[in-house]
């Protein structure tokens, strides 16, 4: 029987345990660069069987918040190098997300502050957040964005593509493309943000298209060992919505089986909050989700995240239910979790004041339990 505390190999990448650091937004990296901070908090973390960092865009089009890191210019990567080096020397291995928002960004972040971009015009209800030209940050409305072109996809691809490529210029052991909560790639999957008429849009094939052809992109790239994903199927977060998510779900990872990935990173309910979140009128079958990925012949790691404490995450790798767990706020609060959950030893609280922005409080300052 596996336990969450064995050493397995993921893809390719060989890790300590199958307790992995969930993507968390921080927004500590002004001007898109990794800095001394972030390679402190990252190091301090490196006891998890697989970091998956902070979302990271793309391309500048991608981005939609202030202060996050990106991939996109090579101050950045140069930055992410300091963060991976520490990380292995401390004898972690960590991933980057990668990222682009679509909608959930605004006009002030956008290149030449214009539009952002989605799969249809449709305006999220949704906060982002921006630095004012007096230089204090906001929250404030996502702006309306304006449909892509049909000719724009490939220009977008190929950004993924350079993103993959710069991760591993980087020193990360590979990539979680971020396909979850309301941001450009679940637009495209769900039927409440992309109303297309073309080859994009409609029917569930359809809908899944933009996915699939990132998927293809990075893994034609990097290689599908280095290479995992993270959906959400029924989350409303940033205004997503579908009041059908068990076939296009289930369809996607039955695709998803053709790249030989890593891993599949799964969201199970609201992001953040219930885990019977429901969306139309049946309850989500995660472990059917599952069955439709392996019974396509996927073989990648199958990865659980939304509010598992140590008896739940225990209990679903014992069952097999799932193959590693991912932890967010806990992994804020608790730098050392791997050894306090094998110990079973208390653990401390996060503090939400200090999640978005700022400095070390609430960033580096939680300490270890030794
Ligand atoms: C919280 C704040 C900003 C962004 C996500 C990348 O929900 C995020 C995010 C979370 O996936």
């Amino acid at each position: 029987m596996p336990s969450l505390f064995d050493p397995m190999t993921v893809g390719g990448i060989p890790v300590a345990n199958r307790i992995a650091m969930a993507p968390l937004t921080r927004n500590r990296s002004p001007g898109a660069v990794p800095n001394d901070l972030n390679v402190t908090y990252y190091e301090q973390r490196a006891s998890a069987g697989l970091i998956v960092t902070e979302g990271t865009p793309i391309s500048q089009q991608g981005q939609g918040y202030a202060d996050v890191p990106g991939l996109y210019l090579p101050e950045s990567i140069e930055g992410w190098k300091r963060v991976t080096e520490a990380v292995h020397k401390a004898g972690g291995k960590i991933v980057t997300q990668i990222w682009h928002v679509g909608r959930v960004s605004h006009t002030s972040l956008q290149p030449n502050g214009g539009a952002p971009v989605a799969p249809s015009a449709i305006t999220a209800k949704s906060k982002t957040y921006i630095i004012n030209p007096d230089g204090t940050g906001a929250f404030a409305d996502t702006s309306a964005p304006r449909a892509l072109d049909i000719s724009e996809i490939p220009g977008i691809l190929e950004d993924y593509r350079k993103a993959a490529r710069a991760a591993v210029d980087a020193g990360f052991d590979g990539v979680e493309i971020h396909a979850a909560n309301g941001y450009l790639i679940d637009q495209f999957l769900r039927s409440g943000t992309n109303h297309r008429t073309d080859a994009y849009g409609g029917s569930i094939e359809n809908r899944v298209r933009f996915a699939v052809e990132v998927v293809e992109a990075v893994t034609k790239e990097i290689g599908g060992s280095r290479t995992g994903i993270r959906i959400s199927p029924v989350t409303p977060a940033n205004d997503a919505s579908d009041p059908n998510p068990q076939p296009l779900f289930d369809l996607l990872v039955s695709k998803l089986a053709d790249f030989d990935l890593a891993f599949i990173h799964v969201i199970e309910g609201a992001t953040g909050g219930a885990r019977d979140f429901q969306q139309g009128d049946k309850p989500f079958d995660w472990a059917g989700m599952r069955e439709a990925y392996r019974k396509a012949g996927g073989k990648g790691a199958w990865m659980v995240n939304n509010g598992y404490d140590r008896d739940s995450a225990m209990e679903a790798v014992e069952s097999g239910r799932a193959d590693m767990v991912s932890f967010g706020k806990l992994f804020i609060s608790n730098p050392d979790l791997p050894e306090r959950l094998e110990k079973n030893l208390p653990l401390a609280d996060a503090n939400r004041e200090t999640f978005y922005g700022g400095g070390a409080p609430g960033y580096t300052d939680y300490p270890t339990v030794a």
